[in-house]
């Protein structure tokens, strides 16, 4: 549509669009809507797939609602690299490191966050990644990836590493003025790429697009599996084959405690000629809310929780050992070639899309009123990162430990809350100061009797620390001690 196009031509465009999909109900109030207005609908119209996807997706995921299709009597647990190597994978481990630091050195390695996603349960309304979660600092999670890219081109003595971040409609200019005002943490501006993913409506169970006010769709993030297109269609991919970005470290804004670039993963990967690995740490129960890695007919697949049948997710080994043990953290290094692949026809390129049944504020068309529901009232599709998993060649996973790199922030309270996070943080640099050799105070308990951070600008892990620590901070009791 160009400028000159009046409301009524655009009317018509769109009604000739939705007519024969039967969602011409979205125009239900155009005849009253200022211009503005009507520019915001038709902005939200334009970011939808095409007419024919739509009812494609409608028939076969919002009206038809049939469980995902997976032989649960098949699955297998996935085998995986240990986190320490035994006797006979030193040799594997110590050359997969110095790989890994080399392709770092070489500039083929970029960080990839996703932060698209809402944050409704933390019940914050900003981007996650502006949300203060380090325990002594109070540092935003972007600024703990930053300085851990950061601290990173210090430790290898690299150039800028290169760092994209996923955004959603929603966040995006939020999330690029909180990087501008805080001047980018000291990163360069033009090391960090922001990119945009992808929407998708939400849709009443008989398969209607909703309308969350008169002049807008009810549109919420299309899922991080949205990455790749997101890639593609921002031209980040064409950017990282110029830039000589071979491989992607991907993770997610919600987990303070990630190594954003980790030299031993990103060799093993690289050695064993892996398109997508993941990181897996020993779930805490039968039910965490984590995917499972496991095995079907050959491939690696991640089931998420809430996919795997309650009979499986009890299942023992005859050692007693969890059968299905092997939780999905959605840390993952793909390569990009892979990216390139798998999008390069963006017609054939789907994953699988998830239903989730939620309660969605929206307009009634018929009666005009606003319904703010108490019981879920929408179908919101979403596609997953992980499903790429099962097309990409071999795929490897690496065991991590959850109180080394996993303490995600997800609930205002309880379990994965800002206080679990904080806790986690400071438990892991009361660890790395006792590795290297400085004494931390202990409750009755076994927790730290103080609360410790330390910046990543100074030390990325364990090993760092012990290289550089000069003098021993001395740690008493109740103390705040931030290493800097
Ligand atoms: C995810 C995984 C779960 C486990 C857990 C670890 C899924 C379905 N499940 O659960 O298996 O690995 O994380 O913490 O992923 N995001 C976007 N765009 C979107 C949706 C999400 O960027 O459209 C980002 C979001 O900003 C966050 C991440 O993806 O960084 C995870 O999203 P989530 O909070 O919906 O995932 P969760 O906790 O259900």
């Amino acid at each position: 549509m160009n400028q000159a196009t009046t409301p009524n031509q655009m009317f018509e465009y769109w009604q000739q669009k939705l007519v024969p999909i039967g969602q011409e109900h979205v125009l239900t109030f155009w005849p009253a809507l200022t211009e503005a207005q009507r520019i915001d609908l038709i902005s939200d119209l334009q970011q939808l797939p095409s007419p024919a996807a739509i009812h494609e997706l409608v028939q076969q995921n919002v009206i038809k609602c049939e469980p995902p299709r997976i032989e649960m009597d098949k699955l297998q647990p996935a085998p995986y690299y240990p986190a320490s190597p035994g006797i006979d994978q030193a040799g594997l481990y110590a050359d997969a490191v110095k790989l890994g630091v080399r392709l770092i050195q070489e500039g083929k390695v970029a960080a990839l966050c996703v932060a698209g996603g809402q944050g409704t349960r933390l019940g914050f309304s900003g981007p996650k990644g502006v949300f203060p979660i380090s325990p002594v600092e109070n540092k935003p999670l972007f600024q703990l990836f930053a300085e851990y890219i950061r601290g990173t081109e210090l430790r290898y003595g690299t150039g800028p590493i290169h760092w994209f971040i996923m955004t959603s409609p929603a966040n995006d200019m939020e999330t690029r003025q909180f990087f501008a005002k805080e001047k980018f943490f000291g990163l360069r501006s033009s090391q960090v790429r922001f990119f945009t993913q992808g929407v998708m409506p939400a849709f009443s169970p008989d398969g209607k697009i909703l309308l969350a006010d008169r002049n807008h769709l009810a549109l919420s993030p299309d899922g991080h599996g949205g990455t790749l297109l997101a890639l593609r269609r921002t031209g980040s991919l064409e950017e990282m084959a110029e830039a000589g970005i071979e491989q992607i470290s991907y993770f997610q804004v919600d987990n303070p405690l990630v190594h954003c670039i980790d030299p031993l993963f990103i060799g093993l990967h690289a050695m064993k000629k892996s398109q997508m690995s993941s990181k897996m740490l020993e779930k805490v129960d039968d039910f965490e809310r984590v995917g499972n890695f496991t095995m079907i007919d050959g491939k690696v697949m991640v089931v998420e929780y809430s996919d795997l049948p309650k009979e499986l997710a009890v299942t023992r080994n005859p050692d007693g050992s969890r059968k299905f043990n092997a939780g999905s953290i959605a840390i993952h290094m793909i390569s990009r070639q892979f990216v390139e692949d798998l999008t390069a026809d963006e017609a054939r390129f789907k994953l699988p899309w998830h239903r989730a049944h939620k309660k969605v504020p929206c307009i009634n068309v018929n009666s005009r009123e606003l319904v703010e529901p108490s019981e879920p009232n929408a179908i919101k599709l979403e596609t997953f990162i992980f499903d790429a998993i099962p097309m990409a060649q071999n795929p490897l996973i690496l065991q991590t430990l959850r109180e080394e790199e996993f303490s995600p922030v997800k609930n205002a309270t309880g379990a994965d809350s800002v206080d679990t996070s904080r806790r986690d943080q400071s438990s892991r640099a009361a660890r790395w100061l006792e590795q290297a050799g400085v004494k931390v105070p202990r409750k009755p308990g076994g927790e730290p009797d103080a609360t410790i951070e330390i910046s990543p600008l100074f030390a990325v892990d364990a090993e760092q620390l012990r290289e550089k620590l000069r003098t021993m901070p001395e740690i008493k009791p109740g103390m705040q001690v931030y290493i800097k």
